[in-house]
C-alpha cells in the first residue's frame, strides 16, 4: 500500500506485526505509542474485546523525520492472533509493505509460533506475495521470562532465512524500537528497488512541473491541512466491543462502542454512514489519513458491498438500479480493488462512492429502524 508524495519527498509505508494470540503485538504498538514523541504519532486505536484481546486491529500511525533523504509516514497495524479470525489477518495484511513477527519465546509457545507463521505465508502467497523475499523481522519476545528458549533454538526453528532479529521484552519495551528501525530500513530498500521510491538525491524537479491532475491537488491539499489526527490524547485508547462468539466474523465488525467514543475523528464518509457502516466508514477514513489507500479502498469496497445489501437480495446491478447509484462507479471500484498500486485520488474516489451509497440509503429511508 505504499505511495510516495514526489514533491514532499514523503512515503508512506504498511507495517503488519504478525504473530500467536498473546505474544505481546499489541503490547509492542502501545510501547511504540509510549516512546515516540506525541509530534510524531497519531492516535492508537485499538478495536478489542472484554477480555483485552485483539478482535480486529490495534492501528498506528507514526512519522519518521528522515530514512535517507526521505521522510516515512508508517501505518503500523496488528492482526488478532486467534486462530479463528484468518479472513480478518488477510484484511489487515492487504498491501503490507512489510512484517515484524512477534514470536513468543517460551518454550510451549513453540506450536504455536509455527502455526502462524506457516499462517503468514499462506496468507501472504494468496496476494501473490512470497515470504522469503517479503521485507521481514523477528522479534523473539517476552525475552524477559524465565521459561524461554535460547535464541539459537528460535532461530532454528523460526528464522532459517537469517531476516534480522531481536530479542525484545515488550512490557518494558527493549529491543522493540530497534525492530521498528530495522523493518521500516527494510521496507524503503524494498520499496526503492520496487522503484516505487525514488533513488536519493534527484535533481529538483523544475518549477511548474508538479504532476497534474486531482492526485496532486488531493496531494497539496493534504500536505496544506496536516490531518487532525496527529498529535493526540496522552493515552492509547481502547474501545471495548462485545466478547465474541468463536466463529470466524465478518472481516470488519462494527463495535457499538466505537461510535460514542469516535466522534472527533469523523469525517464526511462516517458522518452519513447508517449505524451499522459506521465502523467501516471510520477504518476507510483513518487508513486514508495515514495515507493507506489499499486499506481505504479495501474497507469502501467491504462497506460499498454492504450498504447495497440493504436495498435487499440481487445482484449488485439490481441493487444499484434500485437504490440509483452510479453504476459505472461502482465498476470502477471494484476494478480498483483489485489494483496492486493505489494513490491518493483512487482513496478518494472510493470514499466518495461510499458517500453516494450512504446518501442513496438515507434519501430512500433504509436501513429502516428494527
Ligand atoms: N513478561 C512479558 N509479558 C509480555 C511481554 N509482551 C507481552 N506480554 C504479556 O502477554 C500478554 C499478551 O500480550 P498482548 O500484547 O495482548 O498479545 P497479542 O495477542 O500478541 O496482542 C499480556 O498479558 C502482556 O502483558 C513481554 O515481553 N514479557
Ligand atoms: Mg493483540
Amino acid at each position: 500500500m505504499s505511495s510516495v508524495n514526489l514533491m514532499a519527498r514523503e512515503v508512506a509505508a504498511k507495517i503488519v506485526f504478525y504473530g500467536p494470540g498473546l505474544s505481546g503485538k499489541t503490547t509492542t504498538l502501545r510501547k511504540v505509542y509510549e516512546t515516540v514523541r506525541p509530534a510524531h504519532r497519531g492516535e492508537m486505536m485499538s478495536i478489542a474485546t472484554e477480555g483485552d484481546r485483539t478482535l480486529f486491529f490495534d492501528f498506528l500511525p507514526v512519522k519518521v523525520e528522515r530514512v535517507g533523504d526521505c521522510s516515512v509516514r508508517l501505518a503500523l497495524y496488528t492482526v488478532p492472533g486467534q486462530v479463528f479470525y484468518n479472513a480478518t489477518r488477510k484484511l489487515v495484511l492487504q498491501g503490507a509493505d512489510g512484517v515484524v513477527f512477534v514470536a513468543d519465546s517460551q518454550a510451549e509457545a513453540m506450536d504455536a509460533n509455527r502455526e502462524s507463521l506457516a499462517n503468514l505465508e499462506e496468507n501472504l502467497l494468496e496476494n501473490g506475495i512470497r515470504l522469503d523475499r517479503f521485507p521481514l523481522v523477528m522479534q523473539w519476545n517476552k525475552r524477559d521470562l524465565e521459561s524461554t528458549l535460547s535464541v539459537e533454538e528460535l532461530r532454528r526453528e523460526l528464522n532459517p532465512r537469517g531476516v534480522p532479529d531481536f530479542e525484545t521484552a515488550a512490557t518494558n519495551g527493549r529491543g522493540v524500537l530497534d525492530t521498528l528501525k530495522t523493518i521500516t530500513r527494510l521496507v524503503i530498500k524494498d520499496l526503492r528497488a520496487k522503484r516505487i521510491v525514488p533513488p536519493p538525491r534527484p535533481a529538483p524537479p523544475p518549477p511548474g512541473t508538479a504532476p497534474a491532475g486531482l492526485e496532486a491537488q488531493l496531494a497539496q491539499h493534504l500536505t496544506q491541512r496536516q490531518p487532525p489526527a496527529a498529535p493526540l490524547s496522552p493515552a492509547p485508547r481502547t474501545l471495548t466491543a462485545p466478547a465474541p462468539p468463536r466463529v470466524e466474523p465478518a472481516p470488519m465488525p462494527a463495535p457499538a462502542a466505537v461510535v460514542n467514543t469516535a466522534a472527533r475523528l469523523l469525517g464526511a464518509t462516517s458522518a452519513l454512514a447508517p449505524g451499522d457502516l459506521f465502523d467501516h466508514a471510520r477504518a476507510a477514513e483513518a487508513a486514508f489519513v495515514a495515507a493507506d489507500y489499499t486499506t481505504c479502498v479495501t474497507a469502501c469496497t467491504d462497506a460499498v458491498r454492504r450498504a447495497m445489501a440493504f436495498a435487499g437480495e440481487g445482484t449488485l446491478a439490481q441493487q444499484a438500479f434500485l437504490l440509483h447509484v452510479d453504476g459505472a462507479d461502482l465498476l470502477r471500484l471494484q476494478g480498483l480493488s483489485t489494483q496492486p498500486h493505489l494513490r491518493v485520488d483512487d482513496a478518494a474516489f472510493s470514499l466518495y462512492v461510499l458517500m453516494q451509497v450512504f446518501v442513496r440509503l438515507n434519501a430512500v429511508g433504509l436501513p429502516t429502524a428494527g
